[in-house]
């Protein structure tokens, strides 16, 4: 074996053990010159790290009676860092973060476990060029199954500078929350922990990988070829990098809003600001996965192009939104500071909290000193308790009115079925339960329903209430009486029939109510491990109220987006013609107004590769328009059918008018402004971008047909082939 250009100071506490001697032992197997340091004598300055080109804490036992041994040589090991050293922490002196002042969160599982597979790591996409992975593929197992493991990882927190790097896996299960490989920039130096599965006692097939992951990790901290790269984005121009790495994606959307990598889910905050659209959003910085809830932030002055800011809300390790700051929202207060309250989780409880600006770009957030700013939770009606929560309460929309703020509360009740709980408050700190807006009563809401992300809109003469219930957003027009309280149902429907979560809404300058929804991926974990990144939101969405019922469309603006104009003007299709639409690239809009023979059924097909072997359907029946997405990929993910009913939805000629927006793995449909279906297609072939129409069973006339190609306000997808 060559031997490796690096001089390692193999660091322990007290008396080496077994463990901590077999590592050292391996350094010389591994030609790997090291010698034993002892960190007392780093503390007091006998030995010069300066000497050694890297640092090595392997430590199997606890860390609790060296702590303060570890925090004696903070101020020698943050210098050797500071000037450009290297430091691998591995089991449990992953650690030593907190005592060395490397970070000031540190791992919040620490233990021994059995681990009957072979345990290992799998990277995160982002990451799987550093090299740590160097000759590695999408897992990475470096210990043999075995009995009592020592570890030491982040689960429900994240460290608070440092970046996770890769997840654990167990035999071929990932384990996406254990947090296990993290790196670090300190100074010009360089921190990697590897809180397990690095055992050196071990023997195994495995130990040949851990053999070549331990030597890549001293070679790269010890060397001068550190990458810079990091997911933990801090401004514009480090959160472009990241979107860089994920910019050969062809499901990446190229105009709608995506964070620039890792898990987003639902949109929070948002509001028009300083000349400014804020969407804030639910975001992991760990990988994309939900778990480790902070607040991404985007501004834009347009709707179509988008800024990244910084985190906007991270979760205070003493506060009571420790694991996660959960959904809420945005309103102005009395004295004109932008203000939030959101859902704090911290154990099992879940309760109100609050921030208030700190800056005019909204980038910085001071959070309230008496958080949670509501302590109990109401008991009438009871609210559920469930295996993840003392009381399912959560997601906040708040308003003034009549000189009084009012808030809405999501709950699930213990007599089953979701509730939208009203608060009234002379202020946004004090707040007084004034009882259910409106509660599920119904005996068929399946148990354990929580009404997620309530939101109360108002038109004038009707109100608009909708509220997310794990299945889909449902909405309700009517009246409100915030005094009894109650709310008078006129009409009820769903809000999109397809992949679209917890919306939220605010108003634009104009008056215009604009909403945007969660767009889950429709693939599983680790389709979503392996891209990288997960979830975006919709387009913008004009929402009104006319003649009683709830009109949905595209936000005007987005018509700024139009490029080539592909296609327009009437077109007749006979019972079994297909036309091309000879579009190029995945990113365009279709307006189709769609005319029915009897018996005929209009087909739309998108995501097509070149020989039709994988297509996603559009289907209009003149009932109901399905989205078939049976074909829509050679890999499993993503089958199955979507259907949005529209029969009572059409004009009053007997047209359907259907707008289609297409954009990497994303499908917005919007039938005649009334309904959506939002849909996911994940083609394996970056050529599946084809569209074409088809009649089916009879003659179709199109009254109007337009389909345009349109301008990627992001770098991503595969760039148009002329
Ligand atoms: N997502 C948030 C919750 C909300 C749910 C957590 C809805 O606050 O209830 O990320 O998707």
């Amino acid at each position: 074996m060559d031997s490796l250009p690096v001089r390692v100071a193999c660091l322990h506490a007290t008396d080496r053990s077994v463990e901590q001697r077999a590592a050292h032992e391996w350094c010389d197997g591994a030609a790997v010159a090291a010698d034993p340091v002892a960190l007392s004598d780093v503390a007091d300055g006998t030995v010069d790290l300066g000497d050694y080109d890297a640092a090595w804490w392997h430590r199997d036992e606890p860390l609790d009676e060296v702590s303060a041994e570890a925090a004696n040589c903070a101020g020698a090991l943050g210098s050797y860092l500071e000037d450009g050293g290297g430091l691998l922490l591995s089991l449990r002196a992953l650690s030593a973060v907190e005592p060395l002042g490397v970070d000031p969160v540190g791992p919040d599982a620490v233990g021994v476990e059995d681990c009957p597979k072979p345990t290992g790591f799998a990277p995160k996409a982002v990451h799987a060029s550093h090299p740590a992975f160097e000759s590695f593929g999408e897992r990475v197992r470096t210990d043999p199954a075995a009995e009592d493991r020592p570890f030491a990882r982040y689960e429900s927190l994240v460290p608070d500078r440092g970046q996770v790097l890769a997840c654990a896996v167990s035999g071929d299960d990932l384990l996406v929350g254990r947090k296990q490989v993290v790196s670090w920039r300190v100074g010009a130096g360089a921190v990697v922990g590897v809180g397990a599965h690095v055992v050196f006692t071990a023997e195994g097939d495995e130990t040949a990988a851990r053999d070549q992951f331990v030597r890549n990790l001293l070679a790269t901290l010890g060397g001068d070829r550190r990458p810079t790269f990091t997911d933990r984005y801090t401004d514009e121009e480090s959160a472009r990098a990241l979107r860089a790495a994920l910019a050969d994606d062809h499901h990446r959307p190229g105009y709608h809003l995506a964070a620039p990598a890792n898990w987003l889910n639902d949109p929070n905050g948002i509001i028009h600001h300083g000349g400014r659209y804020h969407v804030f959003y639910q975001y992991n910085p760990a990988g994309p996965f939900h778990g480790t809830i902070h607040w991404g932030h985007a501004t834009s002055e347009d709707l179509l192009h988008w800024r990244d800011e910084p985190l906007a809300l991270t979760p205070s390790p003493d506060g009571p939104d420790r694991d996660g700051c959960w959904s809420g929202c945005a309103v102005v207060d009395a004295e004109g500071t932008p203000t939030l309250l959101y859902t704090g989780g911290r154990g099992r409880d879940q309760l109100p909290c609050l921030a208030t600006a700190a800056d005019d770009d909204l980038r910085a957030w001071e959070k309230h000193p008496e958080n949670p700013i509501i302590e109990e939770t109401p008991d009438d009606p009871a609210i559920l308790e469930t295996d993840d929560w003392a009381a399912e309460f959560r997601d906040h929309c708040v308003w003034r009115e009549d000189g009084a703020w009012y808030q809405l509360i999501g709950a699930g009740t213990r007599d089953g079925g979701g509730a939208a709980l009203l608060y009234r408050g002379e202020s946004l700190r004090e707040w007084e339960y004034v009882g259910p807006l409106l509660a599920d009563g119904s005996d068929d809401a399946p148990p354990e329903t929580v009404w997620e992300c309530p939101e109360l809109l108002d038109f004038g003469d009707r109100r608009l209430l909708h509220v997310s219930n794990y299945e889909e957003t449902v909405y309700f027009v009517g009246e409100a009486d915030l005094g009894a309280p109650a709310f008078e149902v006129e009409r009820r429907g769903v809000l999109d029939y397809g992949d679209f979560y917890a919306p939220q809404s605010t108003r634009a300058p104009d008056g215009r109510y604009l909403t945007w929804g969660w767009l889950p991926e429709a693939r599983g974990v680790a389709a979503q491990w392996r891209a990288g990144w997960s979830g975006a939101m919709s387009l913008p969405r004009e929402l009104s109220i006319e003649g009683g019922e709830l009109a949905q469309r595209p936000a005007a603006e987005l018509a700024e987006l139009r490029e080539r104009h592909a296609a327009s003007g009437e077109r007749s299709l006979a019972a079994g013609e297909r036309l091309s639409l000879g579009l190029s690239g995945n990113a365009y809009e279709l307006g189709l107004e769609i005319d029915l023979d009897p018996g005929a059924t209009f087909e739309l097909g998108l995501f097509e590769s070149p020989a039709l072997s994988e297509r996603t359907a559009v289907r209009y029946d003149g009932e109901s328009v399905a989205v078939d997405r049976s074909r829509s990929s050679h890999d499993p993910a993503a089958r199955g059918e979507q259907r949005m009913p529209v029969a009572d939805a059409v004009g009053p000629d007997g047209t359907l008018s259907l707008r289609a927006f297409v954009d990497g793995s994303i499908l917005e449909l919007f039938a005649n402004e009334r309904r959506c279906l939002t849909g996911r297609a994940y083609p394996t072939r970056p050529d599946a971008d084809g569209a074409s129409l088809f009649a089916r069973g009879g003659d179709v006339k199109l009254r109007s047909l337009d389909a345009w190609e349109l301008k990627p306000t992001f770098a991503a997808g595969r760039t148009r082939t002329e």
